[in-house]
């Protein structure tokens, strides 16, 4: 796709993204993801600096194609990391849940291309303000951390908004939704939920059954009431804190309630008490694949969609 604006910009083949999973997305998978042609990233956010730069040089052991890493704005130890992104080179840093623009010009002079996440219309202009190459618009279908307004909204409005290529990010499990965020303004996707059952992802397996019977109504969004909502998988521990919310618990008992609980179910497969974060799109994913066929199913039901759709179109006139 050399005249895809994305894969100009990264040197990549296909304009798709693995969305930077914490606690899941490490050097392995995003690696693989890189090595097979979209963008792998590593979800930096939180991890100990020199476990990133290993994490790093993982990828680097697996392919020599361009990988990211993301970075979650609310950590401290965020200024380290960026320093270790720049020593190893890193070619491409997303951000999340916050605003990157303290990082902005150290990132930008390394030569790193920069890609926030946004989830407002006001932060992507800003972001392009201060010089973002691209930015990732991620809608409230996603899991994990998200912001409050759907990606079938969300993305148009980014893309009208902005200059800079726009990826679409929440939702996209599919070919469909691929051509259907292409429709929308978006020059790429971002996937996430899609990879937690790739081959190539080390997650514990109960994880992986989660989504893999996961159906349409099984997330729900916890931490509303806090004003940090987060997309989890309905099971013991989201309805605690759905019900600690609707009693009006002190703010900081529920913040508390949430500590560990991505580990506790990634690490040691405790999926009844630990936080189990995906998408809506959770429901479409059924099959564990490899992360080779995952991109390829990607491109090839995007043709096949694309084509279907204008057949069906045209055949109403
Ligand atoms: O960051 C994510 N998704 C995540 S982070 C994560 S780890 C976590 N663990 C426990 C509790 C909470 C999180 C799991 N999933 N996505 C990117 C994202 N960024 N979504 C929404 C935003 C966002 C929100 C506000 C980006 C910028 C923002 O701006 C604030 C401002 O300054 O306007």
């Amino acid at each position: 796709m050399e005249n895809n604006k994305i894969c100009k910009l990264l040197g990549i083949k296909y304009p798709i993204f693995q969305g930077a999973m914490a606690w899941i997305a490490n050097g392995n998978l995003a690696g693989h993801v890189s090595r097979d042609g979209g963008l792998g990233i590593i979800a930096g956010g939180g991890m100990p600096v020199e476990i990133l730069r290993q994490e790093i040089r993982k990828v680097k052991e697996i392919t020599s194609n361009p990988f990211g890493v993301n970075l979650m704005l609310m950590m401290e130890d965020v200024e380290k990391q960026i320093d270790v992104c720049i020593e190893e080179k890193v070619p491409v840093v997303t951000t999340g849940a916050g605003n990157p623009g303290p990082y902005m010009e150290k990132l930008k002079n390394a030569g790193i291309k920069v890609i926030p996440v946004v989830a407002s219309v006001a932060l992507a202009k800003r972001m392009e303000k201060i010089g973002a190459d691209a930015v990732i618009a991620e809608g409230m279908e996603g899991g994990g951390h998200i912001g409050t307004i759907t990606t079938m909204s969300l993305l148009p409005q980014v893309a009208e908004a902005v200059s800079i290529p726009v990826i679409g990010a929440g939702g996209i499990a599919s070919g469909k939704q691929f051509l259907a965020a292409l429709s929308l303004g978006a020059e790429g996707v971002q996937v996430g939920t899609k990879f937690l059952v790739a081959e190539e992802c080390t997650i514990h397996e109960n994880y992986k059954k989660a989504i893999l019977k996961a159906k349409d109504r099984s997330t729900v969004s916890t931490g509303n009431y806090t004003g940090h909502p987060v997309r989890v998988i309905e099971n013991k521990f989201a309805k605690q804190i759905l019900e600690m919310e609707k009693v009006g618990a002190p703010k900081e008992e529920i913040e508390k309630m949430g500590v560990g609980k991505l580990r506790l179910a990634v690490v040691d497969g405790d999926t009844d008490n630990g936080s189990v974060m995906a998408g809506q799109v959770a429901a479409m994913v059924n099959t564990p694949m490899t992360t080779k066929e995952i991109l390829e199913s990607f491109m090839r039901e995007l043709e096949e969609e694309k084509a279907k759709l204008i057949a069906r179109i045209d055949s109403w006139k």
